[in-house]
């Protein structure tokens, strides 16, 4: 296995974080064990129809049960660092904060966290991965209601920064809330399957919000001493105007604002972009004064989740992306990437690096990520050879040392998604990103080629930067 380094004196920050990323609905299965509840997740992926394959989360990957066979497969590939979520129904199953704290969900993450950090693996731990406690949902509408779900939420992260902060450094309160409201309350493709044109700016207004107060509490209660991090990931494709008229050249410029300045302005700027109000009119709820204070700088970094970039020209309807349309086609008829088992995902590294340089305060990238055209039709013995998948790897690990190296962009990690082929929301198992192929009948693991080509990369890089260095990244036990 070669392995091609742009960089060659890349000089990452020392505490740079490799690493692989999964989420609790994804992975754990064992959906009515030890006390947990339903989530929205489970009630809309047995709404048939739903789920292109017919499939749930009931057994995913099995990863409740086989979380140590997970953690050995972390450490044997070397990484620094693993993002996972907390499912909110395993900590307080019904959700509310009038509701009982479950033990064995707490006990359950005490432990990974524990074997993680005991073999030097960093975790990065996200509290909300789309899997709102059902009970929620149906008790008041869940993220629909303001007053009540930014109290369940702050009361449940509460939970989870006692039962975890002395250990945990590095927090993200949301993963991708333009997913959870646009995709769950607007387009309804995902839980709670919501179709409409306003719920999903009211959806992610409270999102903001509950995010910025848990944020609070934790810099009021538990920062000081606990000494983490904490912050938000917002998921965006690059956007590259489809040629040079000023018309599609602002509609790319919209697109972004649609898709992340909407959430990451009012917390690094302190309001929403004005391109919102010109759409959305009365639509977009306001901030008073005292919520926009503590909205205002409450994240410790930027996370983003980004696997692709696409084309962009002005027009069309789709007011959640600003009325843009998009696309990998360019003007000459020829595709911009690689094509991917999905088809939103085309491989175009040189667009990870302008994406880095835009957001220049970039703290880290918590995924990024490949699915091989027709894998899942193929055998383990010939899906484990994913050249695709490694193409892809160098090339955005490649773009990401030229950012940080050449062009002086601040990143400060890097999660490949993901350490399992798991359940891949309404695709179902038929898509799989894994850099370890699972066979679901058996929930056999086999490492792809792409796990050691991950594990090769940052060895070598590590080893590049520096010796001291590369023993931090990998200490021996
Ligand atoms: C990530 O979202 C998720 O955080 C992760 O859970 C997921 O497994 C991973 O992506 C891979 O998809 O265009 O209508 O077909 C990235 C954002 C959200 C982009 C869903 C693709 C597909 C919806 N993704 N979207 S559609």
């Amino acid at each position: 296995l070669t392995v091609k380094m742009a960089a060659t004196s890349a000089k990452l920050p020392q505490d740079f974080l490799w690493g692989l990323a999964t989420a609790s609905y994804q992975i754990e299965g064992s959906f009515d064990q030890d006390g947990r509840e339903p989530s929205i997740w489970d009630t809309f992926s047995k709404i048939p129809g739903k789920i292109k394959d017919g499939s749930n989360g009931d057994v995913a990957t099995d990863s409740y049960r086989l979380w140590k066979e997970d953690v050995d497969l972390l450490e044997s590939y070397g990484v620094k660092s693993y993002r996972f979520s907390i499912p909110w129904t395993r900590i307080i199953p019904r959700g509310g904060r009038g509701d009982p704290v479950n033990e064995a969900g707490i006990k359950f993450y005490r432990t990974l966290l524990e074997e993680l950090i005991g073999r030097g693996i960093v975790p990065f731990v996200t509290l909300y991965h789309w899997d709102l406690p059902q009970g929620l949902h149906d008790r008041y509408g869940g993220w629909l209601n303001k007053k009540e779900i930014i109290q369940d939420y702050v009361y449940y992260a509460k939970i989870c920064f006692e039962a975890y902060g002395d250990i945990v450094q590095n927090w993200i309160t949301f993963n991708e809330p333009w997913i959870i409201s646009t995709l769950g309350y607007g387009v309804g493709v995902f839980a709670p399957g919501h179709v409409g044109n306003t719920e999903p700016w009211i959806v992610g207004h409270n999102v903001i919000l509950a995010h910025a107060y848990a944020v609070k509490l934790y810099r009021d209660k538990f920062q000081v001493s606990q000494k983490g991090l904490i912050g938000i990931t917002v998921d965006a494709h690059w956007l590259i105007p489809y040629d040079d008229t000023p018309a599609n050249k602002a509609a790319a410029a919209r697109g972004l604002d649609f898709r992340i300045g909407r959430f990451m302005d009012p917390i690094f700027k302190g309001s929403y972009p004005p391109s919102l109000k010109v759409i959305l009119g009365d639509r977009l709820p306001d901030f008073t004064p005292e919520e926009i204070a503590v909205v205002h700088g409450s994240s410790d970094f930027f996370g983003l989740n980004t696997y692709t970039t696409h084309l962009v020209q002005d027009g069309g309807n789709d007011e959640n992306m600003g009325c843009i349309t998009t696309g990998h086609e360019k003007p000459d008829g020829t595709q911009l990437g690689r094509p991917s088992d999905a088809p939103w995902l085309q491989t175009y590294a040189p667009g990870f690096r302008s994406f880095l340089n835009h957001i220049w305060k970039v703290s880290s990238v918590t995924e990024n990520g490949f699915p091989v055209k027709g894998e899942n039709d193929m055998p383990v013995e010939e899906a484990v050879h994913d050249k695709d998948r490694i193409e892809y790897f160098e090339g955005y690990a490649n773009a990401l040392l030229q950012a940080v190296t050449e062009d002086g962009v601040n990143v400060r990690g890097y999660f490949g998604w993901s350490l399992l082929d798991n359940f891949e929301w309404a695709d179902g198992y038929r898509i799989r990103f894994g850099v370890t192929y699972v066979d679901y009948k058996t929930q056999k693991r086999t490492p792809k080629d792409s796990a050691r080509f991950l594990t090769k990369f940052v060895t070598w890089g590590q080893h590049e930067v520096n010796k001291f260095i590369a023993k931090l990244f990998f200490p021996v036990r």
